[in-house]
């Protein structure tokens, strides 16, 4: 198997850190630079791996692509089920999904602030400060139902589950490329994520320097804080 993949990037992390908690064998690691134009990938390839053109890509050598990080987690936790990062139960298994659902939606709510609202992304997304608000109020609204349900010390309960990988993926992001905080009135998601931080899995990703410089302080930048 292959994974295309590029070490950054909040939807990339999510199976980065996943790799982290697993032990997986013969899983060969592509790493792909992210440039902004598709058309520049290397021999356009991945445009031909994945139609969306986006990372990351895992080619399981036994058919089609699968193009989409959480369709990925889920086909290595079948293939590997140890250390079991689903849940073993039905209910565990629908406890996990359910919290990967509220954290995938925040971070398309997020991802709409940060496009229609950030400098960094101006070349390539119309600038609207009123949908890059809307996202942002999405967004923290999504933030605060999690709160609201979190119970810990991980997000589906006493142990650590793959929700944990995809959210922290999103969390580390906002916080530290886009400089946008937990909202004040997340306490504990803001011990989730110091609990988070703390794993020997978790290291801050390699930011290209230059993007970060223009995407930190998107708060300031929308006027906007959560
Ligand atoms: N829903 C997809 C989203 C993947 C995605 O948007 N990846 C971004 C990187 S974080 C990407 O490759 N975008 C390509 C682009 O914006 O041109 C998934 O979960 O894998």
């Amino acid at each position: 198997m292959k994974l295309y993949n590029f070490p950054w990037g909040p939807y990339p992390r999510r199976v980065e850190l996943y790799l982290g908690e697993k032990a997986i064998k013969g899983l060969e690691l592509v790493e792909v630079e992210f440039p902004h134009q598709p058309e520049l990938w290397p021999e356009g390839f991945l445009k031909a791996l994945n139609p969306a053109h986006s990372l990351p890509v895992l080619d399981t050598e036994k058919g089609p692509m699968i193009g989409q990080s959480i369709a990925i987690l889920e086909y290595l936790e079948e293939l590997y089920p140890t250390p079991d990062l689903i849940g073993s139960t039905a209910e565990a298994r629908a406890a996990t999904r359910e919290w990967i659902a509220i954290f995938d939606e925040a971070a398309s709510f997020f991802g709409l602030w940060a496009r229609q609202g950030s400098a960094v992304n101006a070349d390539r997304h119309r600038p609207s400060l009123e949908a890059a608000l809307a996202g942002a109020e999405r967004y923290a609204s999504k933030l605060r139902i999690a709160e609201e349900k979190f119970v810990g010390p991980f997000l589906a309960g006493d142990v650590l589950s793959m929700a944990d990988c995809v959210a922290m993926a999103l969390i580390e992001f906002t916080d530290q490329f886009y400089g946008v905080p937990l909202p004040k009135d997340c306490p504990k998601l803001m011990s989730w994520y110091a609990l988070m931080s703390e794993r020997p899995t978790v290291s801050r990703p390699a930011y290209p320097e230059a993007m970060l410089q223009v995407a930190h302080g998107l708060p300031e930048q929308t006027d906007c804080f959560i």
